[in-house]
């Protein structure tokens, strides 16, 4: 088979754009860059099921393995295939880490440049290697992701910079389709969906996602939409600005949401709550689902977990599952890799401590 005949074979395996054109912005025209996103596993979860009971059924849709590991490819194809129909020659982003990880990708497959404004000393260490791999110019600032979104704006008003940070409706209109591959394969929207809250696009997506499959037929329900903030940087659900957000998920230690309206809407519209989630409920959240289910994620998506549990069992929640109707069905977006952020758990491992190289002593440190 000649390369070429290979290629177009493989191509219609493609990501998102080839499976859901007809949603998306883009024409018969328009160059896609793609590196096979989307199309990522919903695992159902018999054990999150059984936590909940009465015959509800829980989903976890597995985010982190899209190429660059994180949920930001679904809209960065869009976004950087419109740029380069717009003749863009280099992207620009602000980002907790998993958005400039994606726009590097996406950037290197394209053949343009990708500039990366950071919170200094606040990006995991994966997302960090991934934007220098991928060649991307990174630049450090002395303040928060906030302040990386406020200087992007400005820079964005420069002809020859594209911004690819969700205010950039592209990237909204490719992440819809995480919504319709769970309607797809449901047969209907779910009647909840849980996820983390940062900047607060992804909720605003898979809202107009499922509001635009039940508009056009694919679907008959609307989910409730949940979302969960970390407590160290919750402002949606103080409903106040967060100058000095802080939290071991260090995705969503945002305090000024770009897309808080929307998403406020979304919440209200679809009879959600927004609830916040500790550090600790985080983590311990992250190593449930690692040592239950055989899905390891970074904190920030374990924050939709975390919430989950919170609505199980807390008084104090904003929601209480003893309200969920029987047999309802739940699907927790997990936003993305756990191997992403390696620091967020080494301290836990401790120390492994090494015994000689033969039977006797491994049996001995089995305790066999
Ligand atoms: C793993 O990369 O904002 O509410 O700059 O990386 O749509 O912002 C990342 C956000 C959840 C929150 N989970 O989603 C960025 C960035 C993970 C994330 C979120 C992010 P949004």
């Amino acid at each position: 088979m000649s390369m070429n005949a290979a290629g177009s074979r493989l191509k219609q395996g493609g990501g998102v754009i080839d499976r859901y054109r007809e949603f998306l912005p883009v024409s018969n025209s328009t160059p896609i860059v793609s590196l096979g996103e989307g199309n990522t596993p919903l695992v159902y979860s018999a054990k999150l099921s059984a936590r909940i009971g009465r015959g509800c059924e829980v989903f976890v849709k597995n985010e982190g393995v899209n190429p660059t590991g994180s949920f930001k490819d679904r809209g960065m194809t869009v976004a950087v295939s419109k740029a380069i129909e717009r003749g863009a020659r280099t992207l620009i982003c602000a980002s907790t880490g998993n958005t400039s990880a994606s726009a590097a990708a996406y950037a290197a497959r394209a053949g343009i440049e990708c500039t990366v404004i950071l919170p200094a000393g606040k990006i995991a260490s994966g997302k960090l290697l991934q934007a220098f791999v991928h060649g991307a110019k990174i630049i450090a600032i002395d303040g928060n992701f906030d302040d990386a979104l406020r200087i992007v704006r400005k820079l964005g008003q420069r002809e020859s910079l594209v911004i690819v940070n969700s205010i950039n409706p592209d990237r909204i209109a490719g992440q819809k389709t995480a919504a319709f591959e769970i309607a797809d394969l449901l047969g209907d929207a779910p009647d909840f969906h849980l996820l983390p809250l940062g900047n607060a696009g992804n909720l605003t997506a898979y809202w107009a996602g499922y509001r635009e499959y039940q508009g056009n037929g694919r679907s008959k329900r609307l989910p409730a939409m949940f979302g969960f903030q970390a407590a160290g940087a919750a402002p949606i659900f103080h409903d106040k600005i967060i100058e000095r957000p802080e939290t071991i998920a260090s995705a969503i230690r945002i305090g000024n949401p770009a897309s808080w309206r929307q998403a406020r809407a979304a919440i209200d519209q679809s009879k959600g709550v927004v609830d916040l989630v500790t550090d600790e409920q985080i983590i311990e959240a992250q190593i449930w689902l690692a040592q239950h289910e055989g899905i390891f994620v970074e904190p920030a998506s374990a924050a939709a977990i975390a919430g989950l549990f919170k609505c199980c069992n807390a008084k104090d929640a904003a929601y209480s599952f003893q309200k969920i109707p029987e047999e309802s069905r739940i699907v927790c977006t997990v936003t993305g890799h756990g191997l992403k952020d390696p620091d967020a758990l080494t301290a836990r491992m401790g120390k492994i401590t090494s015994v000689a190289a033969n039977e006797e002593d491994v049996l001995r440190a089995l305790g066999l």
